[in-house]
């Protein structure tokens, strides 16, 4: 620690879609930073960036980076993580990650703290931030699952193009333009950078977010699975994932079908057990067409859940709609309030 309850926070990936969230979500939550460091690669190194009305200038992450610092908080990809994740550690930093570098690592906490928050006492140095489609759908679950058990989970999502960063937010408005201007549209990022094919995404819905497993699943898909279980320490509860992108530019949507184990639970009781859960806004009412949209979710760090109904021939089964905004608890915000869990409880 630094001075008295103040840290020396880092950003890694400062100048990202993730990180500019980060520094804005430790702004608005009056996190107690004594200094904080922006980190970015040698492109945007000399950047300068708002904090609290300071200008902050935006240095290059290396290993000697992490000297002096309490929480890094780690948004630059899986490979940097790979790389500069176990030296911010050997300089006794606690690393919040938000690639998928660590998650399923066994000795690593995946942490939804409204899910499992317990689970983060017993880090050795690194906690991995869940995947942002998983983190809102968890979230909206566990009360469910608390209250009446859960057997299996079938999710399709809805998912925004700054989840892929902001270079495809920008391929989103340059083919918007395009098309409105009836021009051909320009395809060199989206589904995935690294992949053979790119597709538009303007005007259009993509059936593949990150790159496909032997399996057919994406890893996207395979991430949701993997991580719920995890998160929920359920390893045998079923899971399925089908991840789409679709035209918009914030908050991730996911139609969830679920069976809980409980024969008696009704719609009734699955609306009030999530109007009362913690970090969960119901907005539920067909008779003044109330539920949530990216649109309406976005800028904000709740997740929002509507259009709760039970299916038509299964009786334990209920169809759920999810929408959180993917850079705030997706991201920025569910590692900020880690690190404010930790602070808090003294887990550092
Ligand atoms: P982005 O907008 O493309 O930003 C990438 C950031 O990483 C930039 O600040 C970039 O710095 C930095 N960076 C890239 N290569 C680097 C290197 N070699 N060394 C240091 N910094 C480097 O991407 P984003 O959407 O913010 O996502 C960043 C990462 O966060 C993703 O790769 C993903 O792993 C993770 N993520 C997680 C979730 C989640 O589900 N929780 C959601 C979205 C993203 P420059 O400006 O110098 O290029
Ligand atoms: N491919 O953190 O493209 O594992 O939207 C998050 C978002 C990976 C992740 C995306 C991705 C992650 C995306």
């Amino acid at each position: 620690m630094s001075s008295s309850n103040t840290y020396n926070v880092a950003i890694v990936g400062a100048t990202g879609a993730v990180g500019q969230k980060m520094l804005e979500t430790l702004e608005d939550r009056s996190f107690p930073v004594n200094h904080l460091k922006l980190l970015s690669s040698s492109r945007s190194a000399g950047t300068k960036v708002k904090y609290k009305g300071e200008t902050l200038v935006v240095e290059e992450a290396t290993p000697e980076s992490f000297k002096g610092v309490d929480i890094a908080l780690f948004s630059a990809g899986g490979s940097v993580s790979k790389k500069l994740a176990p030296e911010a550690v050997k300089h006794g930093a606690l690393v919040i990650d938000n690639t998928s570098a660590y998650r399923m690592a066994e000795d690593v906490p995946l942490v939804v703290p409204e899910v499992n928050e317990a689970d983060i006492e017993h880090h050795k140095g690194i906690i991995a931030n869940p995947n942002c489609s998983t983190i809102q759908m968890v979230a909206a679950l566990e009360p469910v699952r608390k209250a009446y058990g859960l057997s299996r989970v079938i999710v399709s999502t809805y998912q925004a193009v700054s989840g892929a960063g902001n270079e495809a937010a920008e391929e989103l408005r340059a083919q918007s333009q395009a098309f409105l201007d009836g021009e051909e549209l320009e395809a060199n990022l989206l589904p995935v950078k690294g992949d053979e094919k790119h597709y538009p995404i303007a005007f259009n819905a993509l059936p593949q977010i990150d790159m496909f497993e032997e399996s057919g699943y994406t890893f996207e898909e395979m991430k949701m699975i993997n991580e719920t279980k995890k998160i929920m320490h359920q390893p045998d509860l079923s899971v399925a994932a089908t991840c789409v992108r679709l035209p918009f530019f914030t908050s991730h949507a996911e139609s969830v079908y679920i069976e809980v184990e409980n024969q008696n639970a009704s719609v009734e009781d699955v609306k009030q057990l999530l109007a009362n859960a913690p970090g969960i806004v119901l907005e539920d009412d067909p008779s003044t067409q109330t539920y949530p949209t990216p649109l309406s979710a976005a800028e904000k760090r709740d997740v929002f859940v509507g259009r709760i109904r039970k299916d038509p021939d299964h009786e334990n089964g209920f169809h759920l709609w999810v929408v959180s905004d993917n850079l705030l608890k997706g991201a920025a915000w569910n590692s900020v309030q880690i690190a404010e869990r930790v602070v808090a409880n003294g887990w550092l």
